[in-house]
């Protein structure tokens, strides 16, 4: 529509976060949007992304609607995803359609690939994003940045967690999602194309590639050949045009921003 083409939409990104993948979807959208950029402080979002929004989080947008002066302020990255797909992505495949035909409105009634698309909204973070916050907490009490005379001390911790928590939980995780590619009928986890869901996926396995064979022991060949569809599925979004150009912007902005952890 016109009038939501028009409406102003600013981005408060944070270097190495989940911001990330909203500024893919900006892109993708097509749409034109003001980047408010902000560097970790001892690892943590500088206070005054509190200014934004309380939890001080990222990624955080506001939308200030044609005519207006307000700006909604929008957090939680499978929100903005909803938000964004649903106002500015009808007609494209970045969010599906909703209701097999004659079935409108119906319980029931709903396309495989939306269900599947709702589902991912709320997977990401309900789920996937916690194990993998997890693993990096235990990466952490293992890497150089602890003092070396302790180190062995959180590291067998660390390990103990993993394997005990995070390693089961990985293997669930790579398991849902082989089959979800296995089944789509496409390249993509609700089908033949990109979707906002795949976007919201795209950070947290990006990050995660190559640490899930540091979760334990997954015998021969490790996690990629165990999952082949879930790592070929990895790269590819992380070979996708949107991406790369959501990694260039930043760089435009500041090289010294990271992407990655
Ligand atoms: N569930 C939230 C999580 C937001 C979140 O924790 N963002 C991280 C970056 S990936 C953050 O802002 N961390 C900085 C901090 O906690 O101070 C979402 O989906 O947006």
């Amino acid at each position: 529509m016109a009038s939501e083409e028009q409406a102003k939409i600013k981005l408060y990104w944070l270097e190495k976060s989940r911001a990330q993948n909203i500024l893919w979807l900006l892109e993708e959208l097509k749409l034109d949007y003001e980047l408010e950029t902000f560097h970790r402080v001892n690892m943590l979002a500088p206070p005054e992304l509190k200014n934004i929004h309380p939890l001080g989080k990222s990624p955080v947008i506001s939308v200030t609607p044609p005519g207006s002066t307000e700006p909604l302020v929008l957090a939680e990255s499978g929100f903005i995803t909803q938000y964004l797909s649903e106002h500015f992505g009808q007609g494209t495949t970045l969010i599906p359609k909703r209701w097999k035909d004659g079935q409108e409105g119906k319980v029931g009634g709903e396309t495989e690939q939306w269900l599947r698309w709702q589902y991912y909204l709320h997977y990401v973070e309900g789920s996937l994003m916690s194990m993998l916050v997890m693993a990096m907490v235990l990466g952490a009490l293992k890497s150089p940045n602890i003092p070396f005379f302790i180190r062995p001390l959180t590291s067998m911790v660390a390990n103990q967690i993993l394997a005990k928590m995070v390693f089961p939980n990985a293997k669930s995780h790579l398991g849902l999602l082989e089959k979800q590619l296995e089944t789509s009928g496409g390249d993509y986890i609700c089908g033949p194309d990109l979707t906002s869901a795949d976007i919201l996926l795209s950070f947290g396995l990006i990050a995660a590639k190559d640490k899930f064979e540091t979760f334990g022991t997954w015998g021969e060949g490790g996690p990629r050949v165990l999952y082949p569809k879930v790592f070929a599925y990895i790269d590819r979004l992380e070979a996708s045009p949107g991406y790369k150009r959501s990694v260039e912007k930043i760089k435009e902005i500041d090289a010294s921003f990271g992407i990655k952890f």
